[in-house]
């Protein structure tokens, strides 16, 4: 493995950050050394964001880069979905929205192929993310359809993890996986402009009252609309209070 290459990519350069992350993917030969000399030298927090096939997770995303890129932080965005707009791109009229952010230079996206990991997150997304922690960037999103064990597993990882829902999920709410409502830490019901967001969002907000959440007690239910960018707002401030107070807690963010 070509030193240089690290340094390079830990510098910020594009080229050597998608060559590192690639050996990383295809655990090539050298990637070992990549992710040995990953580590971050600040605390650089990484958002988990989960939930059903088509709740609006990477329109979500979109939101949000936009909303840190606006407050001059470099983002990097990891997105381990076969159906996301990262990969269809301009074959899907709605999902070519992300496009816009290829070429910015605060913002770096990388998608991962799925590798048909039993419905679990992707097994080199934690050692991708971390070797991105160490790439200069003010913070990573880490988006991931939740399929199997994936929320559960995006929940470790990650600082803070974001679950997208929408309205109509609230007629099987109670049917909801076990130990879904555990794993987030900020509850999303996204696609607000549909019917029923405003009941389904107190509804959740009676299941996390009455739930056993002693880990965290402090979830809190934000109602989006994430094509318009309604809700963006209060969504960002409940991850930055979310993280400070993590922050707070743990004299650092654990970046595991
Ligand atoms: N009405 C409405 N549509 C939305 C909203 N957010 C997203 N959509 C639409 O929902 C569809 C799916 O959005 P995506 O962002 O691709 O959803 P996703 O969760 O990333 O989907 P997968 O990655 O395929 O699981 C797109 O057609 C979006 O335009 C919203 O707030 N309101
Ligand atoms: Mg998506």
């Amino acid at each position: 493995m070509d030193n240089a290459i690290i340094q390079m990519a830990r510098q910020g350069d594009r080229k050597s950050i998608a060559r590192c992350i690639s050996l990383i993917e295809n655990a090539a030969e050298g990637h070992e050394t990549i992710i040995s000399q990953a580590a971050a030298e600040q605390v650089v927090p990484l958002i988990g964001i989960t939930g059903p096939p088509g709740a609006g997770k990477s329109t979500l995303v979109d939101a949000l880069v936009e909303a840190f890129v606006a407050d001059e932080k470099k983002v990097a965005v990891v997105c381990v979905d076969p159906s996301s707009p990262f990969n269809k791109g301009a074959l899907l009229g709605d999902r070519i929205r992300m496009n816009r952010w290829y070429n910015h230079p605060l913002v770096y996206i990388r998608s991962l192929a799925s590798r048909g990991s039993m419905g679990g997150l992707h097994p080199s997304a934690k050692q991708i993310t971390a070797f991105l922690q160490g790439c200069g960037f003010d913070l990573i999103i880490l988006e991931t359809v939740g399929v199997g064990q994936s929320e559960i597993e995006i929940a470790r990882l990650a600082d803070v993890c974001l679950l997208v829902l929408v309205p109509e999920a609230g007629d099987e709410i109670q049917f909801m996986k076990a130990g879904l409502m555990e794993v987030a830490d900020i509850f999303v019901v996204n696609k607000a402009d549909r019917p029923g967001a405003a009941f389904f969002a107190r509804q959740l907000k009676n299941m996390l009252h009455s739930s056993s959440r002693s880990q965290h007690p402090e979830a809190s239910v934000v109602n989006t609309v994430a094509t318009t960018g309604k809700g963006v707002g209060e969504l960002m401030t409940c991850i930055t209070s979310f993280l400070n107070n993590k922050k707070q807690d743990n004299g650092r963010i654990d970046p595991q």
